[in-house]
């Protein structure tokens, strides 16, 4: 190999070191505005090891670039007397394929001060950190719920996950729910489930957007000129 195809090698490798993703930002946004986000209208229930059987409600989100998923928000409320030990995460595809799924997340979360909030319980913002995932560009569905109690103390809450949207419907489609216990073994759109109004869930999803593989294409290039010469 002569010394300028090293040097493309080593201008290609260099290339590729320096194609980082971008910094953690907001990849899709369900919240409603203005703040706290949700829209008052309604909520599913999302938990594990509750005083009712588990459930899932999650919702869409669609992906212009290639994208590593790194930490997911929603808004929920949930019965505070009790406590709540940890979080699971599951990424589904549009034919509702289960992708990942994520156990035994410990997640972190911020009361909301609402005097206009309607349901009794305590509403919040859920931050749940998830181990590096990268998703090719596409459309996806995302939830997240709270698994009641810890392996010590196992108890009874409830939590929730907030609609968002007001009645507009975000992305690809409306929110998803799955409750195996309550007439919906499969993931189905709420809209599917004995007649529930259409709405959204209020997730975010953070992450940085993974840039295109501009290190090969450079590696074609270095092949073309070592090859011209
Ligand atoms: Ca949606």
């Amino acid at each position: 190999m002569r010394p300028r195809s090293l040097f493309v090698v080593a201008a290609v490798l260099a290339a590729g070191v320096v194609a980082q993703a971008g910094p953690i930002q907001t990849l899709w946004d369900n919240y409603w505005s203005p703040a706290p986000g949700y829209d008052r209208l309604g909520y599913f229930s999302s938990e594990v090891s509750a005083s009712v059987p588990d459930s899932f409600a999650g919702d869409d989100a669609i992906f212009a670039e290639p994208v590593r998923i790194q930490e997911i928000k929603w808004l929920g409320m949930r019965n505070t007397t009790y406590t709540y030990g940890s979080a699971e995460v599951v990424i589904l595809d549009t034919s509702f394929n289960t992708l990942h799924s994520l156990t035994g997340l410990s997640f972190s979360s911020t009361t909301i001060t609402d005097g206009a909030f309607p349901w009794g319980y305590t509403p919040y913002e859920g931050t749940v950190a998830i181990p590096n995932i990268d998703l090719a560009a596409g459309h996806y569905y995302f939830a997240v719920r709270l698994v009641s109690g810890t392996p010590q103390a196992p108890t009874g809450g409830r939590n929730f996950v907030l609609t968002t949207g007001n009645g507009t419907i975000h992305g690809g489609t409306m929110g998803v729910i799955r409750a195996p216990a309550f007439g919906a073994p499969n993931w189905t759109l709420i809209g599917n489930y004995f007649g529930s109004r259409p709405t959204e869930y209020a997730y975010r999803i953070r992450g940085e957007i993974i840039p295109e593989p501009a290190g090969l294409a450079l590696l074609a290039l270095g092949g073309l000129l070592a090859r011209r010469r």
